[in-house]
């Protein structure tokens, strides 16, 4: 795992293009499957199984890439695709521009066949984090932003049932539509922290929602711990939806109290087009009409509501 924070916030990106998938033979099929399974950064976040790699494998489409092609551009704000190397070698590289001076980039390692890149920008809807350069002719398989999100972090029908289970939990979702539910579980994606870890900090530019369905965390401003958020078996608590709804950094860090904390975690993007108006949900009756007399949000997580 390389850094899972995004620092990129604000409008909606434009769709990639998308390509026909390509032919493969059974060894391309395995070394995708393999290079998908491989991906600790894709493992930490999507919950691949079978049927999920193989409808990766399915999309994807070849390209060859001369020697000497950047694929990928280190600070790159718009991320379009996720790469699996078939043959060929690239180098991965960073510059640290942090510094006033431009320092020379550091070449850090290679990437071969069998290896894939790409995956962090799609996400955690950060910048690119290095730059990724053919040094010898190479094949790639690739996928686009949609059809990653689409197929690798949506969750399948078990896990929805599992999902919607902790959304019903939460009383906060409680005026959303039964439909709207489901959807909101199917861009769930499971995410367990341990003990002492940080799930975000302050300052930090926010990229995605998070459900505690699971264990306990302390709420720290500015160095004090201001709150803690329990997840207990009849409730489920949110975080994280205040730099999303106001695009600005986050207000306070969140850190893991117990041994354990399992939340669900819903991106930037996912969130915009399902929560979009948390606050106006928070005034929609049940009924959906708007026109509702009490607030639908349950004293504990209004109180939360608009501080993280
Ligand atoms: P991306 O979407 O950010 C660049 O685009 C890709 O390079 C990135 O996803 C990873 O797939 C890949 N640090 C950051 N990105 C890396 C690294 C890396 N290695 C591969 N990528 N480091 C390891 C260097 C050997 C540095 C860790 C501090």
């Amino acid at each position: 795992e390389f850094g899972k924070r995004g620092a990129v916030g604000g409008g909606k990106m434009a769709a990639a293009e998308i390509k026909a998938a390509d032919h493969k033979t059974a060894d391309e099929k395995k070394l995708i499957a393999a290079a998908l399974k491989n991906n600790a950064n894709l493992n930490t976040i999507a919950n691949l199984d079978e049927e999920k790699i193989g409808a990766m494998v399915k999309v994807m489409w070849k390209e060859e890439v001369p020697k000497g092609t950047a694929l990928i551009t280190q600070g790159d704000l718009q991320a379009d695709y996720f790469y699996v190397v078939q043959s060929g070698s690239f180098q991965i590289s960073k510059t640290d521009s942090g510094s006033a001076e431009k320092v020379a980039s550091a070449a850090l390692g290679s990437i071969e066949a069998g290896g894939s890149f790409g995956e962090l920008a799609l996400l955690y809807f950060a910048p690119r984090a290095a730059t990724i350069t053919a040094t010898a002719a190479a094949v790639v398989w690739v996928t686009a932003r949609q059809q990653f999100k689409d197929l690798l972090m949506k969750a399948n029908e078990t896990e929805i049932q599992e999902n919607l289970k902790h959304v019903g939990r939460c009383g906060m979702f409680d005026p959303l539509k039964d439909s709207e539910k489901k959807e909101l579980a199917a861009a769930m994606n499971e995410m367990t922290f341990s003990k002492d870890e940080l799930v975000f900090e302050q300052g930090e530019r926010g990229t995605q929602f998070f459900v505690l369905v699971e264990g306990e965390v302390s709420v720290i401003k500015d160095g004090k711990e201001v709150t803690k958020i329990k997840a207990t078996p009849e409730k489920a608590h949110y975080f994280g939806e205040k730099a999303l709804l106001e695009d600005e950094p986050r207000a306070a860090t969140i850190k893991v109290l117990s041994t354990v904390a399992k939340t669900l975690v819903v991106d930037k993007e996912s969130f915009e087009i399902l929560l979009g108006s948390l606050q106006e949900l928070t005034r929609r009756g049940k009924d959906g009409t708007g026109s509702v007399k009490k607030p639908a949000v349950a004293p504990s997580a209004a109180a939360t509501f608009g501080k993280i």
